[in-house]
């Protein structure tokens, strides 16, 4: 089995101070919790921008002084901004980040329910994203909400539309309105992706540390962070997006799995920036 590749989402559009008061808004907070999953053995920090006030931005200089600020703080490190954002923002307001030709960055694979909002990713939305990555040479993570989302990037792939192999997967499970977080359900998604992919699972909410557990043993590799939850265990907060990290270098020690540097995560991923 390869090795490991952690990813942290370190602050995502949603979650707030309310939820969880280590939640980073500010410079300082960003690279304050940026740091504490690098060093606790994350290889790829995921990227959402907030206002100082907590309100989610996709403001290309914002995300420009933070994945900055990341990157001197963190060397070496692999960047995924997000070109997701948040519910109700337009395509253009959320491809922002894609302007700075970062290595990577997300690309949503369909419309979806989002808890009590809807998430926009219609096929011109998604058609003008891949056109954006193919042109910017930016690696897409595929992020996959639901079991459909897969067919649909699959078969953009096909037509040429987003960028094909090797493809890098996201299957994020367990939003409120979305696939479940079940091993079944990441089972069928992983059976289906093509020879050669890579892939990581995101367990949301209370399937964060099932997700992350099925994650090591299948081989493949593991997104924690403030983004998709907030807590250790059963009613104890995570002080740091670190801990979170630190919890599944453990749980891979435990079971045999070594943890992929950034270097080693760009070979693992067929980066060529
Ligand atoms: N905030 C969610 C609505 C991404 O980063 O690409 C979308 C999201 C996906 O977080
Ligand atoms: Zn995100």
């Amino acid at each position: 089995m390869e090795k490991l590749i952690i990813t942290a989402a370190i602050c995502g559009a949603e979650v707030t101070k309310e939820h969880n008061p280590a939640v980073p808004y500010t410079l300082e907070e960003m690279v304050r919790e940026a740091k504490s999953a690098f060093e606790a053995g994350a290889a790829v920090i995921h990227v959402h921008v907030r206002e100082d006030d907590g309100t989610p931005t996709q403001d290309r200089e914002r995300f420009r002084v933070v994945l900055d600020a990341i990157k001197e703080a963190c060397p070496g490190v692999i960047l995924i901004p997000s070109t997701g954002g948040a519910t109700g923002m337009t395509p253009e307001e959320r491809l922002q980040p894609t302007e700075l030709m970062p290595e990577m960055a997300t690309l949503d694979c369909g419309t979806c329910n989002f808890s009590d909002d809807i998430f926009v990713n219609d096929m011109p939305t998604m058609r003008a994203f891949g056109k954006r990555m193919l042109e910017n040479n930016i690696k897409p993570e595929y992020e996959c909400f639901e079991i459909g989302h897969l067919d649909t990037i699959l078969n953009m792939a096909a037509k040429g539309e987003v960028p094909g192999a090797p493809m890098q997967f996201n299957f994020v499970l367990g939003v409120n309105g979305c696939t479940p977080a079940t091993v079944d359900n990441l089972s069928f998604l992983v059976n289906k992706i093509p020879a050669g992919s890579t892939w990581t699972v995101t367990g949301v909410g209370r399937g964060a540390w099932p997700m992350a557990a099925a994650g090591i043993v299948m081989g493949g590799n593991v997104r924690v962070g403030f983004e998709d939850n907030i807590y250790l265990g059963r009613g104890h907060k995570a002080a740091s997006n670190g801990e979170l990290v630190a919890k599944v270098v453990r749980l891979a020690k435990e079971l045999g799995r070594e943890i992929a540097t950034p270097d080693e995560a760009r070979k693992i991923l067929g980066l060529t920036k």
